[in-house]
């Protein structure tokens, strides 16, 4: 008999009681194998190594289907989940939630998923039933330490798909590229590319899962989509029909990405911010091929270490060289140079913690950056790479990328809504024609309600719009409200997008304004349940009437919108 055997079978008796064991003893002396096999009835798991959690209710695991469930959980769920399982847009899944669920409920989850946006693992063939049952005892696990992600994972997961040398070296399709829209589907994991002047789908392109944003590339040529699994996907638009030719995967967790767009740069590099681990890569435009990553960790505005800041908005400056980094908890804006990623530059800001987005005001100098949980706007001068000013505003501001526009009273002005209340606050931007009122807010606006994501308006349009896609009452989050620039003192309408998108009953949400290239018509989202259908609301801006319905089973859990000529050339 083998010797594990004997240990085994001395782990099992040693519990007995010494007399049984005793004879045990005795009679394994003389036993076969095969007939200690068959009387011990030893585990097949005998001779494998249990994982053993902290929390002794967690279900068994054997380190190799815990090192296997980890794999799963970093490459598929950790984009929604968080990487250390407290929630994003997917449930928290600490033991405090997943331990009283149990293994059994856990699995119809993981197989089934949900209309609230979890996929269906199982039935999709995504994962076997062993995996899901797997999955379902590793969740109930204390979360480990999520792992690094450097240059050998990021490299050994990038795909050049088309080689540059084999791409169009001009627009092989005849569409309007410059009001072409991407398409966040969210939950489907794949973006829609859409004809902003006939409305039809053009391609529904596999991107990472639980898309994010899409940006542009100065050229327009090249679309960069990340997906919260931390997936970069570069879409060709030149191509007959717009696809994927490369592929990268910087993180576990990412939420942004931007290209590079100052002169003689343009189309150059490709930057993308991770949630975990806490960093930026810098990466060739055209290939993706990784070139720098920067660790963000390191100390808050108030002196305080913190390991895990995580990137939030990225920006491109117009002024210099410069990809403007937000790091969340640490409040630090970097100015990072890509003049030279073999010594790297970086002018470290100190602005407000917890920043998230921002955009631009309209001379494209002062980058206006919300510090959500600060309630604050850190205006950041992108030609000084300085702080210029912090200004108190609502709570929660979300501003997207926040509207530009010309206030009769006060002149240029960026305004913001907010998460947190019913307000929209209106800030100066102008210190050289209208002084008095610039960097500081200049206009409290009332709107329906709080829940509000974000504001939008047009350089060509005299409407403001404002959703508020969070806010409990759906009579609020299923419409917007619109403000006419010329006259805020008249307070808003209110459009039922929800309703004339003729989508019927369930759960919806009418989530972010986003103009065409023309600046005449507004595209919102309804956005439904993954098992519902959802639609985009075309509304014309002069009238503020209907104009179009676009509707397709395709079109899963639509959320953000992304105008290529807005998106290259920062208008809003
Ligand atoms: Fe976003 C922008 C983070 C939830 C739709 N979102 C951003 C940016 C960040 C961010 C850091 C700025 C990127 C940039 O400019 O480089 N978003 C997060 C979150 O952490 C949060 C709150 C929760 C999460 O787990 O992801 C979150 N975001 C959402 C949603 O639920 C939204 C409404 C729907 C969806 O598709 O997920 C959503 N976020 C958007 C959109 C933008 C965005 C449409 C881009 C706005 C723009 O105009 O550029």
């Amino acid at each position: 008999m083998k010797k594990s055997h004997w240990i085994t079978g001395a782990v099992a008796m040693a519990a007995l009681p010494l007399a049984v064991a005793n004879a045990f003893a005795e009679e394994a002396k003389h036993a076969t194998e095969a007939e200690v096999r068959y009387q011990a009835g030893s585990s097949p798991l005998a001779n494998v190594e249990m994982y053993q959690d902290i929390n002794p209710k967690a279900p068994p695991m054997t380190k190799a289907e815990f090192e296997k469930g980890k794999q799963i959980f970093f490459q598929r769920c950790a984009g929604c989940h968080g990487v250390l399982r407290k929630g994003a847009t997917g449930k928290p899944l600490t033991p405090d939630k997943t331990l009283p669920n149990g293994t059994e409920y856990l699995k119809v989850f993981i197989k089934y998923g949900s209309p609230a946006g979890m996929p269906n693992w199982g039935t999709s063939g995504e994962l076997t039933d062993d995996e899901v049952d797997l999955m379902a005892r590793y969740v109930q696990q204390t979360p480990p330490q999520p792992p690094e992600f450097g240059m050998k994972e990021m490299s050994d997961s990038w795909k050049l798909i088309v080689p540059v040398d084999q791409r169009p070296k001009k627009k092989m399709n005849s569409y309007n590229l410059s009001n072409l829209f991407s398409v966040t589907l969210r939950d489907a994991g794949e973006i829609a590319l859409i004809d902003g002047d006939s409305k039809k789908i053009i391609n529904i392109i596999k991107t990472g899962y639980a898309v994010h944003i899409s940006r542009l590339s100065a050229s327009g040529c090249y679309l960069y989509v990340i997906g919260r699994d931390a997936r970069l996907n570069l879409i060709d638009l030149w191509m007959e029909k717009p696809d994927n030719v490369a592929e990268l995967k910087i993180g576990l967790e990412a939420r942004s990405v931007e290209t590079s767009k100052y002169k003689g740069y343009e189309d150059k590099y490709a930057i993308a911010g991770s949630y975990w681990p806490p960093q930026y890569v810098i990466m060739d435009g055209d290939t993706l091929k990784p070139l720098k990553i920067v660790s963000t960790r390191g100390m808050t505005v108030d002196g305080d270490y913190h390991p895990e800041p995580r990137v939030a908005a990225i920006v491109a400056s117009h002024f210099h060289p410069e990809f403007v980094v937000n790091a969340k908890e640490t409040g630090k804006v970097m100015m990072v140079d890509y003049s030279d990623l073999n010594n790297l530059k970086t002018t470290t800001i100190d602005a407000a913690k917890f920043l998230h987005d921002g955009g631009f005001e309209s001379t494209h100098r002062y980058f206006m950056d919300a510090a959500n949980a600060s309630n604050k706007i850190a205006v950041i001068d992108t030609k000084e790479d300085k702080l210029t000013k912090l200004i108190e505003v609502g709570k929660t501001p979300h501003p997207g990328r926040g509207a530009n526009f010309v206030d009769p009273k006060y002149g240029p002005v960026w305004a913001t809504t907010h998460l947190g209340d019913d307000t929209i606050s209106v800030i100066g931007t102008d210190p050289a024609k209208h002084k008095d009122n610039a960097w500081k807010v200049v206009r409290t606006l009332k709107q329906q309600g709080g829940g509000s994501l974000f504001i939008k308006t047009n350089p060509k349009s005299r409407n403001l719009w404002v959703d508020a896609p969070l806010n409990p009452d759906a009579k609020i989050s299923q419409s917007v409200a619109v403000f006419d620039i010329k006259n805020l003192d008249k307070g808003f309408e209110v459009l039922p997008i929800a309703e004339w998108s003729g989508l019927g009953e369930g759960a919806k949400r009418v989530v972010e304004p986003e103009y065409n290239q023309a600046g005449d018509e507004v595209w919102f989202s309804v956005w439904s349940a993954k098992d519902k259908q959802s639609a985009i609301v075309v509304v014309d801006d002069k009238t503020r009437k209907l104009k179009a319905v676009i509707k397709d089973p395709k079109l899963i859990t639509l959320t953000g919108k992304f105008n290529v000529n807005n998106t290259q050339h920062d208008i809003y």
